[in-house]
């Protein structure tokens, strides 16, 4: 069970360490966190190991139709975990919620504006809508329904770029998920920190990380490269471990 399984956190358009990475430590499975933002379509960034990557997008990666057609259109287009549980090779069952939460269809604890893409395209404009379906940039919200699902499921491991509660920025619906889910771990992107959730683990009911900017981390949350930001944060938020609870 989670044999050699790597959590990156947002690439942000650069994939070299995550190949370098994958190749030294012979990664059985890669996951990106979201904010992929590939300069060309996604497998050819990742070149020798896309065949072993899976993802989940992130709120930038519907900020252009170039994008978007560079995840979404690309030969790992049926990589995305969002939605769904995946049985890795080594037989770890990993669950993904891409990207974030937004106000014009849903910020918990308030009630959802739309409940699922196809009510909300169905409120958009023809002139508006992208791919007959919401907004391009709402492609990246998350919708009731893609929660609802995943909550039906069970998985081991469940990878989200919005975080859990134990953030500072984090959702308590996502606790609800985890637990539903009944996962031991959820890995998150998006807030370019890895803040030490340790204490909050056993009122969580699961293990948390985060996974800062271009950081990689190991299945058993051990940081095999350092987030971009994480001595930046470590060093203005000091005492955040006691914040936690
Ligand atoms: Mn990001």
């Amino acid at each position: 069970m989670s044999g050699n399984l790597l959590l990156c956190g947002d690439p942000h358009g650069h994939f070299d360490h995550i190949v370098r990475v994958a190749m030294e430590t012979r990664a059985s499975a890669v996951i990106l966190l979201g904010d992929l933002q590939p300069r060309r379509p996604l497998h050819l960034d990742l070149g020798p190991v896309a065949h072993r990557t899976w993802f989940i997008h992130g709120n930038h990666d519907t900020d252009s139709e170039d994008g978007f057609r560079h995840v979404w259109d690309s030969e790992m287009a049926d990589r995305n975990l969002h939605g769904r549980v995946v049985t890795l090779p080594d037989g770890t069952r990993v669950a993904g919620l891409g990207g974030v939460f937004r106000e014009k269809v849903w910020y918990p604890p308030a009630e959802p504006r739309f409940q699922d893409a196809a009510l909300h395209a169905h409120a958009t404009g023809p002139w508006d809508r992208w791919r007959d379906g919401p907004p391009l940039r709402h492609w990246s919200s998350i919708y009731p329904q893609s929660v609802d699902a995943l909550a039906a499921l069970e998985a081991d491991v469940l990878v989200m770029h919005e975080a859990p509660s134990c953030h500072p920025n984090g959702f308590e619906l996502l606790d609800d998920l985890a637990r539903a889910m009944k996962v031991r771990t959820v890995f998150h992107g998006h807030h370019h920190d890895r803040l030490d959730y340790s204490a909050g683990w056993s009122k969580l009911g699961f293990q948390a990380f985060g996974v800062g900017l271009r950081g990689i981390t190991a299945a058993d949350g051990q940081p095999l490269v350092a987030g971009e930001l994480d001595l930046v944060r470590s060093y203005r938020r000091p005492r955040f471990v006691d914040e936690v609870d």
